[in-house]
Parts: structure tokens; C-alpha cells; sequence
């Protein structure tokens, strides 16, 4: 079939809106009607060339929500009209990784998914006869795309696709980390470095928990307000602090951070994150995502006194499994998206999504078809 699609042909180039083939969806496969999708800062990080896994050309997106039209082969889970959120996570419920409880990490079909493939070795888009890849086994920038059965999440028919999209990453992420990666409990004090799509996540769920402090460190002065209202209890421009930045939070959390998070890709600053943890006991978590080469540093001392790096991928969370609860939490109220996305625009309008990001103007753009 012909589908819409955004595809990316090279690392910075904008992306162009063109009219895609689809293959039919094989054994264990299912084609979705993408009716939304977000812009999350890891595909402006893919077409920015950073991604040691990035190929071109392919068709980015892996935030979305949609309605599956057609099954393949064997498929049992789900049927044609059933609602679903794409998972660049899946879950198998069969591998090792799944059966051990101790990750999220399906590994089912990872290999192929880097590949920019379906799990038998061939990608379904294609123009004019060249393969398109696929991109995180999702390809949500397209008004229909095929994933495999394991990589979606069915979800309760009354969610509004313009908002629940957003929990195919961000929010899931954000909330995750705080609930699943670094179980923070009530009473605790928190420090959020980064407050844009996945960072404000983490403020609210480090309020629904009942952190303590909950201070948000970004460079971009106009997040505060919305971080405020998320919950941030202490908002830290390190652009406006004298002297050293670590040292300042250590202070302002009297000892140190119980937790920390690095929602920015950046480096040096998750060596600050680990660093402005609390002596003994304090927990760093890594979401954002660095660039190829790019490597981090610390006095292994920060860990022989007792702090600890960890790192989170889609909020420690089963896709299956967590992401119908996390629609439920939406629907009642439980948690706030609404707020956080400043901007719905047409498909043909995503190079403005991509340059709202990198201006530091919206917090989540939605692409609808
Ligand atoms: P975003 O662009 O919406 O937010 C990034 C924020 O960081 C912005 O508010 C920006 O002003 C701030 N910032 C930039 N440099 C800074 C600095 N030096 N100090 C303080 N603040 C700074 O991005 P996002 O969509 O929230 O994604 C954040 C990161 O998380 C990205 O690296 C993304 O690739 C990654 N990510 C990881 C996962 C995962 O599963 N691990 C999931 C989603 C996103
Ligand atoms: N291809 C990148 C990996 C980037 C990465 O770490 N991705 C996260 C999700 S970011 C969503 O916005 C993830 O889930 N990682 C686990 C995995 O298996 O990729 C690189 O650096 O190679
Ligand atoms: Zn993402």
C-alpha cells in the first residue's frame, strides 16, 4: 500500500514528506494507523548523524499511538480496530531478559531492530524499489506502519491519540525512572537535571511519589514556571550559580541528592549528577542519551564512598505489561501530559516540531496525519 511518510535521507538534512510502499505485514507482524506521534529529542539526536546506530535513509519516530488495521500470521494478541502504542521496548514474555524480571530489556528482536529491519531481515518501506529502514522497530513518522506483535502495547479504545502518543516514550520514561530504575520513596530529595519532555516527567513523578526536594537544574530560564507547576520545589540555572555547580547542590540538598537524574545526553553533566549525590547512599540515573565516542568520567572514589550509577531505558518499564496501566493513569487524572504538549501541528509541518525543540520552545511537539 502507499502510506505518508517523513523520511530522513541523511544525517542533518530535514526531513522530507513523501509517498512511502508499505508491504503487507508478515507472520507475527501487524500493520498500525498511526493517528499521532511525538517528537522526542532522541530522533533530532539520530538525524543529527550522533547515533552510532543511525542509518539513512529511514523513516524516524518512535513516540506514537494508533489503531491496528491488519494482522499477519499467527498473530493472537491483538486484532484489527484494537488501539496500540508502538513499543521500541518490547516484550517478548519468552526470552531470558523477559523471564528474568531483572530488566526490561527484551532482547527478542533487538539485533534486527539496530539493523533498521523486521526480525527476518528485510524492511516493509521501500521507494520506488530502495529499502527504507525502519528506525527503533518503530517508524511512527508514517500515517501506517508494520511492527512486530511483541511491540505493541494494546490500550483501552477511549484515550485520545493526540496526548497518549507522548506515553510511547516521554512520559513512560520520565515516570519510570523515578517509580521503576530508581524506586525513589516518600520523603526523599531529588535533583532533575534537564526539565524538557523527559525531565518534567521525572518532576511529576517524583512529586506523586512524595519526594521532598525536588530541584530542576536547566540553562533554559523560561522551564521554570512549568517545572514549578509539575511539582520543582528549586529551580538552578548553572549559568547563574558562582563558583561550582556541585557543590552548590550539595549544599541546597544539606549533604547531597538521594537521587539524581540526567534527562540531556550531555556528559559532563551526568558526571555532576553522580557527584551532587548524597555520601553513602546517593543514586545517579542516566536517561539521556550521548553520542557516538562520547564517554563518562569520574573519581571512582564518588563510588567507593558509597554513590551509585545506574542507567534507565524506557523507564525500566514493560511495555505490555506497564503502558495500558500508565493510559489508565492519564485517563483518571493521576498524571498531567496535557501541560506538556505545547504544540499539535500536521505531519507536513515536522522540520518546525525538529526546530521548536532545538530553540528550546516547546516541550513536546505532536505530529498528527
Ligand atoms: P529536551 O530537548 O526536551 O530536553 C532537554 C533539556 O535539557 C532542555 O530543557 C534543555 O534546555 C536542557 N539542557 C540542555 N543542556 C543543558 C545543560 N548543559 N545543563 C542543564 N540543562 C540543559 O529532550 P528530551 O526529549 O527531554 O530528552 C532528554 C534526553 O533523554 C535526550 O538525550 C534523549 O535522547 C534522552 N531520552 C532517553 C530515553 C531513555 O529511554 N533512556 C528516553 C527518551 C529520551
Ligand atoms: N542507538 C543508540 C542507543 C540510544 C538509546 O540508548 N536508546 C534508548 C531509548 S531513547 C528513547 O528516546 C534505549 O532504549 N536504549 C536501549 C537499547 O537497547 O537501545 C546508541 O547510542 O547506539
Ligand atoms: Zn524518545
Amino acid at each position: 500500500m502507499e502510506v505518508k511518510a517523513a523520511v530522513a535521507y541523511g544525517a542533518g538534512k530535514p526531513l522530507s514528506i513523501e509517498t512511502v510502499q508499505l508491504a503487507a505485514p508478515q507472520a507475527g507482524e501487524v500493520l498500525v494507523e498511526i493517528k499521532a506521534a511525538g517528537v522526542c529529542h532522541t530522533d533530532a539526536y539520530t538525524l543529527s548523524g550522533a547515533d552510532p546506530e543511525g542509518l539513512f535513509p529511514a523513516i524516524l519516530g518512535h513516540e506514537g499511538a494508533g489503531i491496528v488495521v491488519e494482522v499477519g500470521a499467527d498473530v493472537t494478541s491483538v486484532k484489527p480496530g484494537d488501539h496500540v502504542i508502538p513499543l521500541y521496548t518490547p516484550e517478548c514474555r519468552q526470552c531470558e531478559y523477559c523471564l528474568s524480571l531483572k530488566t526490561n530489556l527484551c532482547q527478542a528482536i533487538r539485533l534486527t531492530q539496530g539493523r533498521g529491519v523486521m526480525p527476518d531481515g528485510t524492511s516493509r518501506f521501500s521507494i520506488g524499489g530502495e529499502m527504507i529502514h525502519h528506525y527503533m522497530g518503530t517508524s511512527t513518522f508514517a500515517n501506517y506502519t508494520v511492527l512486530p506483535e511483541i511491540a505493541v502495547a494494546k490500550i483501552r479504545p477511549d484515550a485520545p491519540f493526540e496526548k497518549v502518543c507522548y506515553i510511547g516514550c516521554g512520559v513512560t520514561t520520565g515516570v519510570g525512572a523515578v517509580i521503576n530504575t530508581a524506586k525513589v520513596e516518600p520523603g526523599a530529595n531529588v535533583v532533575v537535571f534537564g526539565l524538557g519532555g523527559v525531565g518534567l516527567n521525572v518532576i511529576q513523578a517524583a512529586r506523586m511519589v512524595g519526594a521532598n526536594m525536588i530541584v530542576g537544574v536547566d540553562i533554559n530560564p523560561d522551564r521554570q514556571d512549568l517545572a514549578e507547576k509539575f511539582g520543582m520545589t528549586h529551580f538552578v540555572n548553572p549559568q547563574e550559580v558562582e563558583g561550582d555547580l556541585v557543590a552548590y547542590l550539595v549544599d541546597l540538598t544539606k549533604g547531597g541528592a538521594d537521587y539524581s537524574f540526567e534527562c540531556i545526553g550531555n556528559v559532563n553533566v551526568m558526571r555532576q549528577a553522580l557527584e551532587c549525590c548524597h555520601k553513602g547512599w546517593g543514586v545517579s540515573v542516566i536517561i539521556g542519551v550521548a553520542g557516538a565516542g562520547q564517554e563518562i568520567s569520574t573519581r571512582p572514589f564518588q563510588l567507593v564512598t558509597g554513590r551509585v550509577w545506574k542507567g534507565s531505558a524506557f523507564g525500566g518499564a514493560r511495555g505490555r505489561t506497564d503502558v495500558p496501566k500508565i493510559v489508565d493513569w492519564y485517563m483518571e487524572g493521576k498524571i498531567n501530559i496535557d501541560d506538556l504538549i505545547t504544540h499539535v501541528m500536521p505531519i507536513e509541518q515536522i522540520n518546525h516540531a525538529f526546530d521548536l525543540m532545538h530553540r528550546g520552545e516547546s516541550i513536546r511537539s505532536v505530529v498528527t496525519f
